[in-house]
């Protein structure tokens, strides 16, 4: 394909990776097929046909996702992992050695938190978990041994904002990789790889995949040298995506932009309703003008994403009486799909961080954390209100 780099949005993500093949013998497919085949065959010993050998290793309908992740994030590779977490781990273990330090924002998802802090810390390795919203906490965590700094922007739960610009400036200077955790906004708003991130990760589970049906993970860089040395372990250590899983991811980002503008839309709407209710003590959310980092997000980012967190009044069974209430909002893990769903972070999604911890970072026993769907605004809000009473 000519000239795709110059492509919207849209377009890449429909057509990227995904480009008839015209060649003799070739049926000119518009959707890559799911080629299930785990093994490859050849004619000569020494060619593998097409370059295909083994299915951990390089699997077409894998390779056309990964392609197609690279263009959207405006980066040079793409990766693709069978989780959020595998591809976090992948990362983690191709690039940190014993002895190493991570500077962690201090508000991350909890399996996040758990994976850095719990099960690689058998391998010896340290973190400092800081609040980069200032981003002199990351500077003056830096230490000799630092080998990455990882960030959500905007963080799970507490939707904290950091500059991803300026830190990537501090990171460059120390010669440290800077990973930024895409989840939550997704390439459609923001795109790390261009304001200097070294690395950016996704659980694809999220709003790449977009439909709650398929699990996973990508990396997507520009380095060549970072690149081999997770590739080599994404092959080696191989918790690769399946080719049926590759197809779903590459069937939900077809419709991404579409989705996040929904997405964003029934966001701010709900987020102004919560505002006003009185059972309602505290509302986050990137996009009201009351979010302390409202002007950097406005700035650094295309749109506020789809998930909002709130403080609701009372006490953790006034909570939870309120989440058992709901009809349409599922209440479930997870975020990024069609449907709206609804959590309660201290319970679910964090319960891994330490209570301490919780409290020391501002995740309250009745914090609630919902993630807008794509349904009729009207209805998600009526469903609100009959539950806050
Ligand atoms: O679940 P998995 O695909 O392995 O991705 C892990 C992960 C990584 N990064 C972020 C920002 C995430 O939110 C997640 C998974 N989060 C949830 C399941 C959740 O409900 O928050």
């Amino acid at each position: 394909m000519a000239n795709t780099k110059n492509y919207g949005f849209s377009t890449k993500a429909i057509h990227i990776g995904e480009e008839p093949d015209f060649r003799e013998g070739a049926t000119g497919d518009v959707v890559i097929p799911i080629h299930l085949s785990t093994t490859f065959a050849r004619k000569k010993v020494d060619k593998p046909t097409a370059g295909y050998e083994y299915t951990r290793s390089l699997n077409p309908t894998r390779n056309a996702l990964e392609i197609k992740l690279a263009s959207l994030e405006n980066g040079r590779f793409g990766l693709a992992f069978a989780s959020g977490l595998a591809a976090e781990s992948t990362i983690l273990l191709s690039l940190i050695k014993p002895g190493d330090h991570i500077v962690a924002f201090d508000d991350l998802y909890g399996g996040t938190k758990r994976l850095i802090n719990q099960v690689f810390d058998n391998y010896n390795f340290n973190t400092s978990f800081v609040d980069a919203v200032d981003p002199k906490n990351i500077e003056n965590a830096i230490k000799e041994n630092t080998k990455l700094v990882w960030l959500e922007s905007p963080t799970n739960p507490l939707l904290k904002v950091s500059d991803i610009k300026a830190i990537s400036e501090i990171t460059k200077r120390h010669g440290v990789i800077l990973v930024v955790d895409n989840t939550f906004l997704s390439p459609y708003f923001q795109k790390p790889l261009d304001l200097g991130a070294d690395i950016v990760v996704h659980s694809s589970t999220k709003y790449i995949g977009g439909h709650s049906d398929v699990l996973g993970g990508s990396v997507i860089l520009n380095d060549e040298d970072l690149y081999k040395k997770i590739q080599y372990h994404q092959n080696a250590v191989g918790a690769v995506l399946a080719p049926f899983d590759s197809y779903l991811t590459l069937r939900g980002i077809k419709t991404l932009a579409i989705r996040l503008e929904r997405h964003n839309k029934n966001a701010i709407e709900i987020a102004h309703y919560l505002e006003k209710h009185p059972k309602v003590i505290k509302v986050i959310y990137p996009g009201l003008k009351s979010h302390p980092q409202h002007e950097l997000a406005t700035k650094q980012a295309t749109g506020y994403g789809g998930i909002i967190s709130f403080e609701i009044a009372g006490t953790i069974d006034d909570a939870k009486a309120f989440l058992e209430k709901l009809n349409l909002f599922a209440l479930a893990e997870s975020l990024g799909g069609v449907e709206s769903l609804i959590e309660l972070p201290a319970v679910m999604t964090h319960a891994s961080v330490a209570k301490e911890v919780r409290e020391q970072i501002g995740i309250s026993d009745t914090l609630v954390r919902i993630s807008v769907g794509i349904e009729d605004v009207a209805d998600l809000i009526a469903d609100l209100e009959q539950a806050l009473v």
